[in-house]
């Protein structure tokens, strides 16, 4: 008994909700491969074997031991057939044959260098590739397509957007966030959520909830924010959602929800403190262009009602299957909704009020996981 792993001594539970994932994966070369079919058939609009493979992607990443036998993954949950077979080739083979295939499609080539686009999606991916498009150079030079201003934003920061995101940055842009919205709102809570709340070292973007404790709510501070910056210099990209939370709203159903928040996905202009141009501007610089001193970040800001901030806390910390499986978990096992408003008990037919995430946890008579912990 003593010899065996609790994880294989107790039963794993298929939901990632209850188990503890932090960014020590131990089963990467298994891992990526997943993650390269899911993300396939997510282009081929296949939920369900997307989500399969992102499922034992998850719980791969939860094991302690690196898999190398097919007996240590023997009584595992989210293991289907076509996961069993990639594991199977790993082992034997060092990789896999179908990764490998989807690695050599033109149709996955093509629909991954679309989507690293800002503003591109699977849908406009289709559209591009039937046009016979392939490469992010073709689309840049083809100036006939008809791009959206979030698109246009995308070709036009490329470079910035497609390289990660440090912890160093995320830190330098925590800091311009709070002071802005300090000036407006001093009480105001800024708390930086997703993959760096998670721990990460690195990101995509940074992802921001606000809120302001007591009655005092102020639809305009995220317009005060964003003129600000544009009044500065700061703002790349901008684009607004206004709110539309409806109160007494059952919470959605829907398994990928997008909340009601109001919101902002922006590009902000960091500066980058080691880069120096001055020797530049007062050399000869006619022949020299300036260096860039500055990146494009993406930063994702939403506002909260003081009451649901707990609730939208725990969604935009992700991971994304984390949330996914949390919502899967109070559906299926607790007949409750979630969703990042709030709590519905269906028996009960009441709200579950909650102020922190360790009451939510509470609420789904769950044990409670640290955000990095949910790195599922
Ligand atoms: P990354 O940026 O480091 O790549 O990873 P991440 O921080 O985990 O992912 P994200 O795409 O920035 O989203 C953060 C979490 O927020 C993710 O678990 C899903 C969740 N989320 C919501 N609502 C929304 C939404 O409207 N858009 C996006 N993109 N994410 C949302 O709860
Ligand atoms: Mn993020
Ligand atoms: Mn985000």
């Amino acid at each position: 008994e003593s010899e065996v792993p609790s994880c294989i001594a107790r039963k794993v539970s298929q939901y990632s909700c209850q188990r503890k994932t932090t960014l020590n994966n131990y089963n990467k070369k298994f891992t990526d491969a997943f993650e390269i079919m899911a993300e396939n058939y997510e282009f081929k609009e296949n939920e369900i074997f997307c989500l399969e493979f992102l499922r034992a992607a998850s719980l791969l990443k939860y094991l302690p031991f690196p898999v190398t036998r097919m007996k240590d993954i023997q009584g595992l949950p989210c293991i289907g057939d076509q996961v069993r077979d990639v594991i199977e080739e790993i082992i034997e083979e060092g990789e896999s044959s179908r990764v490998k295939e989807v690695l050599n499609d033109e149709r996955y080539k093509a629909f991954k260098q679309f989507t690293s686009v800002f503003g591109v999606g699977v849908k406009t991916s289709e559209k591009w590739y039937r046009m016979g498009l392939r490469t992010v150079e073709e689309l840049k030079a083809d100036k006939t397509l008809k791009l959206s201003k979030m698109q246009k934003a995308g070709f036009l920061y490329y470079e910035d957007l497609v390289s990660c995101v440090s912890k160093a940055e995320a830190d330098a842009v925590t800091l311009i966030v709070k002071n802005t919205v300090s000036t407006f709102l001093p009480d105001a809570l800024v708390t930086i959520t997703g993959g760096f709340r998670r721990g990460k070292k690195m990101g995509h973007d940074i992802d921001f909830l606000i809120t302001n404790p007591g009655p005092r709510e102020d639809d305009e501070l995220l317009h005060k924010v964003v003129d600000l910056w544009k009044k500065q210099g700061l703002l790349l990209y901008c684009d607004i959602i206004e709110s539309t939370f409806v109160e007494e709203q059952l919470p959605s159903r829907k398994v990928d929800a997008m909340d009601n928040f109001q919101k902002c996905f922006t590009i902000l202009k960091l500066y980058q403190p080691g880069v120096d141009n001055s020797s530049y501007n007062t050399s000869k610089k006619s022949d020299m262009a300036e260096i860039k001193d500055w990146k494009a970040i993406r930063v994702d800001l939403v506002i909260t009602p003081f009451e649901q901030y707990a609730y939208a806390l725990l969604g935009w910390t992700g991971s994304r299957e984390f949330g996914r499986d949390l919502r899967r978990y109070a559906s299926h096992e607790r007949k409750m909704i979630l969703d990042n408003h709030g709590l519905y008990d269906r028996r009960k037919r009441i709200f579950l009020k909650a102020g922190s995430e360790e009451e939510i946890f509470a609420h789904l008579g769950l044990d409670y996981v640290e955000p990095w912990e949910r790195n599922a």
